[in-house]
Parts: structure tokens; C-alpha cells; sequence
């Protein structure tokens, strides 16, 4: 678990190269080169673009690390309801 939240920041940082937010292009790359598996549209740009102004809180038109964690939040929740659900119809 620790790795994995090493990932999660170390993916952060190496997007945005050190800086404090993501631009748009770094998060459109950091979705579709880390995400694809977990999300839909992931290689939708204009999706991705959605996706972006729901996190951005401050509306800036970049993605801060507390805006990231939301979305990380958001996947992880959706993951744990994709199991909570197969976990129920294995059990029907
Ligand atoms: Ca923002």
C-alpha cells in the first residue's frame, strides 16, 4: 500500500514536472498513460477536457494536487463499488 501511494505522488510530480499544478495537455497525458484501465474515455480529449473542469475547484484550468486526489478518490471509489457489486452476484 505504501508503493502504492508513492505512485500516486511520484506520478503527480513527474507530470507536472516539479511544479503545483498540472497544465491540461500533462493532465490529458497523465489520464490516458495511467488511467485507461480504470477509466472510460480515457483517449476522449474532450472527455478528459469534462473531466477536468469537474475537479478544478479554484477553476484555474490547471489540476493541483488536492484537485488530483479527487480524482484519485473518485476512481478508487468507483473500483470499490465494481467490487462491492461482483462481490454481490457472486453471493446470488
Ligand atoms: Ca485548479
Amino acid at each position: 500500500m505504501e508503493s502504492a501511494i508513492k505512485t500516486i505522488v511520484t506520478t503527480y510530480l513527474g507530470s507536472s514536472r516539479g511544479k503545483e499544478n498540472l497544465s491540461g495537455s500533462a493532465f490529458q497525458k497523465l489520464v490516458k498513460k495511467n488511467l485507461s484501465g480504470v477509466m472510460e474515455d480515457t483517449n476522449c480529449s474532450s472527455a478528459v477536457k469534462e473531466m477536468q473542469r469537474g475537479l478544478d475547484e479554484n477553476q484555474d484550468g490547471k489540476v493541483s494536487f488536492q484537485e488530483y486526489l479527487t480524482l484519485i478518490g473518485y476512481v478508487a471509489n468507483s473500483i470499490s463499488q465494481q467490487k462491492c457489486g461482483s462481490n454481490a452476484d457472486a453471493s446470488q
